[in-house]
């Protein structure tokens, strides 16, 4: 159903399209009410408007700080229309509802911008204008609100076609809490830097930046003499909702390679998956029948770099997957919960921390990271491609067997760092080349890795032998592929749309293995 509107509230700093919408609201009977600069601009378009200090009884005073704070704007604004009570408090009060706010702020963003001196910037704190939105968004069941000129337009368009619904409301109105929440972390950002770093904690910083909930003290961050917190964001989710179990204190170090882990074990959701991280990559990850095989799989990969490991498991905490991770000295261990038993293994290891998380996470979401004095934002790498998307560019088509490497593959390295080459086997990884800045030393590196593992374990033969490879970016030149065959691999996957694909391919050809392209690249820096 639609909500019409009798009677408008119109305060904005930034007029740009308010007396062309101003003049649509007339045509539609709304009577207009407005503070002095946007009462000011509506008379002089010859528009009728009512002076908001004709509804407060109160002029506007302390220079302009006191304008719409009163009980007969805001008991207006607050009203819940469907209560006979309230309806009947504003008969007694005298005090007619709003039905729509049209309201923008003091320009703080712009006057920090332009250098102006704390003083000026104090008087740019807007507090009837927040108060006036906030007001009208938390009330959208009966009021509407613009906070954008860009929204002057559906507005009316929908108040002409008989009033505003309340989807259209609540959209406004999320709008106009997300608006005010960066207008005051501005606030408080400047608040914070003008104030003497000593006395700012990093507490004041995030929420600041973010509104983030403190979840952990740090003693200190990725090196001793960096201070540090560890915080939920709004919404949660993900490593940061996860319940302490036991374990030393957590270590910013154990909080990022956790939360590796806990990505990369939850793209393996549908398989029983076991994932081994250190410094932020994955030294292993396996997918087998049971839980303790995976894991087991999974650290033999490279069982001297899972020494001092974080274990992510997509299964809860069995009692035999808990023994084999006792046995070995381990940093983390985070499940989608674990019985009691297991509880009862680690618990004989009490400097093993323990996170227990309600279900794997979304691979969808928005990822945040910090550059010099801002942010990069983009939404997560969650990018799949079914197997019939993908082409085979070899003359050689992958085995059924191989089909089954390669997918696994294809998943691993994409939480391998870049340039990630993964060697896979039985639905193992079984070398990782991590965070090289040439193609080639990763295949070489990750190839060298397996052979030591296999030299260490006894075995005859080196592991990248009948293996696959995945590639987590097009190979530029021939000589990363060339790489791989001498490794021993007779399957490759990788996205393809190098401008030498065509050599790369005619290597794959000459060496009789099978290359499969998927069209979709997973960096990861
Ligand atoms: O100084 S205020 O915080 N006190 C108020 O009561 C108040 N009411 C609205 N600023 C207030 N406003 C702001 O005035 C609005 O948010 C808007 O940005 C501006 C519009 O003033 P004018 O209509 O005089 O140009």
């Amino acid at each position: 159903t639609a909500t019409p509107v009798r009677r408008a509230l119109l305060s904005v700093w930034d007029k740009t399209g308010l007396v062309p919408f101003a003049e649509r609201l007339v045509k539609l009977g709304v009577e207009l009410v407005s503070t002095g600069g946007t009462s000011r601009a509506l008379k002089e378009a010859g528009l009728p408007v009512v002076d908001v200090a004709d509804i407060t009884r109160f002029p506007e005073m302390l220079d302009g700080r006191v304008k719409t704070l009163h009980p007969g704007v805001h008991g207006g604004l607050l009203a819940d229309l469907s209560k006979p009570e309230h309806v009947a408090a504003l008969e007694e009060h005298g005090i007619g509802p709003i039905g729509l706010v049209v309201s923008n702020l003091y320009p703080f963003e712009n006057a920090i911008e332009a250098g102006k001196s704390p003083a000026e910037l104090v008087e740019t704190i807007d507090v009837g204008g927040p108060s006036m939105t906030r007001g009208a968004a938390k009330n959208f069941a009966h009021v509407a609100l613009v906070v954008d000129p860009d929204d002057y337009d559906t507005v009316a368009e929908a108040l002409e076609a008989g009033g505003t619904t309340l989807a259209l409301r609540r959209r406004l109105a999320a709008k106009a809490f997300a608006r005010l929440a960066a207008y005051d972390s501005t606030i408080a950002a400047w608040m914070a830097e003008t104030t003497a770093a000593d006395e700012v904690s990093v507490d004041h910083r995030v929420w600041a930046a973010f509104g983030g909930k403190r979840v952990a003290e740090m003693r200190y961050g990725e090196n001793p003499h960096q201070s540090a917190g560890f915080y939920r964001a709004a919404g949660g989710g993900g490593i940061a909702s996860a319940r302490i179990v036991q374990g030393k204190a957590l270590s910013y170090n154990n909080v990022a390679d956790g939360d590796a882990a806990l990505a990369a074990v939850a793209d393996f959701g549908d398989d029983v998956a076991a994932v081994v991280v250190k410094h932020a990559n994955p030294c292993g990850i396996a997918i087998a029948g049971d839980l303790a095989e995976a894991y087991e799989q999974a650290r033999l990969c490279d069982p001297v770099s899972a020494f001092g490991g974080v274990v992510a498991l997509s299964r809860p905490l069995d009692k035999a997957t808990a023994e084999k991770i006792a046995a070995i000295f381990t940093e983390v261990v985070i499940a989608p919960g674990a019985t009691d038993e297991a509880l009862a293994v680690l618990a004989t290891k009490p400097n093993v921390r323990l996170l227990l998380v309600d279900g794997l996470p979304s691979l969808s979401g928005t990822m945040v990271r910090s550059v010099g004095g801002g942010l990069l934002v983009q939404s997560a790498d969650d990018g799949r491609v079914a197997r019939e998307a993908m082409t085979v560019a070899t003359r050689r088509a992958p085995t059924e067997a191989e089909w089954a490497d390669l997918a696994f593959a294809w998943r691993a390295v994409k939480h391998v760092k870049s340039n990630a080459i993964v060697y896979a086997r039985d639905r193992r990884t079984v070398g990782v080349g991590a965070g090289q800045m040439s193609r080639v030393d990763s295949a070489r590196i990750a190839a060298w890795k397996a052979a030591d593992a296999a030299k260490e374990a006894g075995e005859a033969e080196t592991r990248t032998k009948g293996s696959v490879a995945a590639s987590d970016a097009f190979f530029p030149f021939a000589d990363g592929l060339e790489t791989i065959v001498a490794a021993g691999a007779t399957a490759v996957i990788q996205p393809g749309g190098s401008r030498r694909d065509d050599e790369v391919i005619a290597a794959a050809d000459a060496a009789g293995i099978a290359m499969v392209m998927t069209g979709m690249r997973h960096f990861r820096h």
